[in-house]
């Protein structure tokens, strides 16, 4: 649905944009909303920017109760890891038993509804992979409009990497995670892969706007969407435009309002009567749209395969550096996204190694001879090891 804004409400956000401290940013966000005609096409964009108002509001709450040297419940959990991911289900399905049953932290678990009420971080190990699981405060009905937790859950849910939707077995799993989909899509939050993507990177001031199109534009010009994007003032970014996307998906872009998250369904407490027969419901519900691991933390059974399955549903990959004449690699790799290049790699170990760049010697398994002298754009594989030389 085109949202179709007048020209002073496009101008509006593009002061958002360049708004950065976050006092002033709720002003113009205010403003804003004010700007906006009130109809169909544009409601859930309202919403949504009404949601990002409440989440900050939040977050300027918690930082001043730091300030004051205060405590009070947590709204974020520093990143720690390979990846960060958030533990999502109602309460009592036993989010808090599966944390310690991975790691050895003290979790307080109960039967008693709602006893988690801030996230708690824990480490989870995959071979030489650590994740890091953050049990989430419950969801229930209206969670997305702010009942309970349910903002602090759900930003959690937008600001981690990864999703584990946890069922319980032995009552209605597919009525729980409807629920949980239902919530998460009210945020805007999707689990299930988007048919295309635009990535918007802001860039300084003179360095031009680059459209990247590797997919096909649905219904719409390149010219479209580059007018689209000027009319919000972005003149200086490079947009990345990959798979099918839709004129409305660029502009839901420019609002950064929905995002896709990779999702792995546990399915607990397998030990209990009538779990295996609930377990082949969701599996016919689910299809083959999410991977489901069945789990029991009490019985300590089929946690092994959680953190494979994560892996592979991250999409992600592990390479390893090593000194220029150094005789082993580092032991902790680097964990990229697949498809990443050296380029990539450089980046994410220092900005210094991105500008001094000479050259890279690479051990792999499928190069025929290792190591092989290569530049920025050589694409990593999955055990890769490397040896950067600056100038
Ligand atoms: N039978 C069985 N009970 C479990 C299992 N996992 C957790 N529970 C129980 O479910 C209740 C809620 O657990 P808790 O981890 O606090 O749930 P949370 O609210 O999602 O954090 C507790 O009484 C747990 O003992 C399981 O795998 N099997
Ligand atoms: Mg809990």
């Amino acid at each position: 649905m085109p949202t179709n804004l007048p020209h002073d409400a496009k101008d509006k956000w593009a002061e958002v944009e360049a708004t950065r401290n976050p006092r002033e940013k709720l002003q113009r966000m205010q403003e804003f909303i004010s700007l906006v005609p009130k109809h169909k096409g544009t409601a859930k964009l309202c919403a949504q920017i009404k949601k990002q108002m409440a989440t900050m509001r939040k977050e300027m709450e918690e930082k001043k109760r730091k300030r004051a040297g205060k405590g009070g419940p947590k709204f974020f959990i520093e990143k720690e890891g390979a990846a960060q991911i958030a533990l999502l289900g109602l309460t009592n399905v036993g989010k808090s038993s599966l944390l310690s049953a991975l790691t050895n932290a003290k979790i307080e678990v109960s039967s008693n509804p709602y006893t988690t009420r801030e996230p708690v971080p824990s480490i989870m190990n995959y071979e030489d992979v650590q994740f890091q699981i953050v049990e989430a405060p419950a969801l229930m009905e209206g969670s997305a409009d702010g009942k309970a937790w349910g903002l602090q859950t759900l930003a959690l849910a937008r600001n981690a990497d990864g999703l584990f939707l946890m069922v319980d077995l032995s009552k209605n799993p597919v009525w729980q995670l409807s629920l949980i989909l239902s919530e998460l899509e009210k945020s805007r939050v999707l689990v299930s892969k988007p048919k295309g993507r635009v990535d918007i990177e802001r860039r300084y001031m003179g360095a031009s706007l680059r459209i990247i199109l590797i997919g096909t534009l649905v219904d719409c010009t390149l010219k479209e969407v580059e007018e689209l994007l000027k009319s919000y003032r972005i003149t200086d970014a490079i947009v990345k435009i990959s798979g099918e996307v839709t004129l409305d998906e660029v502009e839901d872009a420019i609002f950064e309002s929905t995002t896709y998250k990779p999702a792995v369904i546990v399915a607990n407490k397998i030990d209990l009567e009538g779990a295996e027969a609930n377990l082949e419901l969701l599996e016919s519900y689910i299809g083959k749209r999410i991977p489901i691991v069945a789990v029991s933390c009490e019985k300590r059974r089929g946690l092994e395969k959680l953190g494979e399955t994560l892996f592979k549903t991250l999409n992600v990959m592990r390479v390893y550096t090593k000194e220029p004449g150094a005789r082993d690699f580092s032991k902790k790799p680097f964990t990229l996204k697949k498809g990443a290049t050296l380029h990539d790699l450089a980046k994410s170990i220092h900005s210094d190694f991105e500008e001094n760049f000479s050259f890279a010697k690479v051990w792999s398994k499928r190069l025929v001879f290792s190591p092989q002298k290569v530049g920025l754009g050589f694409v990593l594989e999955d055990g890769d090891v490397v040896e950067i030389h600056v100038r």
